[in-house]
């Protein structure tokens, strides 16, 4: 079943442009089910948590503020070939370089306002899930 699902954000962008609406719409039209969902906010402490990877990179002091700067939207999603397909739906991290169509190249900016984020492994994609939703939340 895990390696059915993966997980996403909606960034504090996306939601302060009143793209909430229109990134599940394309989700769920893409063949994925929500089967976890919650607005909520990342601090700075819990943002830089989730992007420990990338601590050592020279982005990483902004992406935390950036993660940490408004509301955002969590979710677990399950489709068959969840992880792939959905970094196929999302697009590039640029969104100048993200595909047309895809909800990056639709409702991003710029490569750190960018709109969603998605799981990179089945691995990850669980971490991710248990880090903002607990046993009682995922359906
Ligand atoms: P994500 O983890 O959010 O799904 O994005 P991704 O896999 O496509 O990209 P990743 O390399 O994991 O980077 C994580 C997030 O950091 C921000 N970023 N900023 N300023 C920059 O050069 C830069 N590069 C990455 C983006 O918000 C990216 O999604
Ligand atoms: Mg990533």
């Amino acid at each position: 079943m895990k390696t059915n699902r993966t997980f996403t954000m909606i960034k504090p962008d996306a939601v302060a442009n009143g793209h909430i609406g229109g990134i599940l719409d394309h989700i769920t039209k893409a063949g994925f089910k929500i089967v976890a969902l919650k607005y909520t906010a990342l601090t700075p402490a819990k943002a830089g948590e989730f992007y420990a990877v990338h601590s050592e990179r020279g982005f990483f002091a902004d992406l935390v503020d950036f993660m940490s700067s408004g509301p955002i939207v969590a979710a677990i999603l399950e489709k068959e070939n969840a992880v792939a397909d959905f970094r196929t739906v999302i697009g590039a991290t640029d969104p100048a370089k993200a595909e047309p169509g895809t909800i990056r190249n639709l409702f991003a900016k710029s490569i750190e306002a960018n709109a969603v984020h998605g799981s990179d492994s089945d691995e990850n994609a669980e971490i991710e899930g248990n880090f903002f939703f607990s046993a009682f939340e995922r359906y």
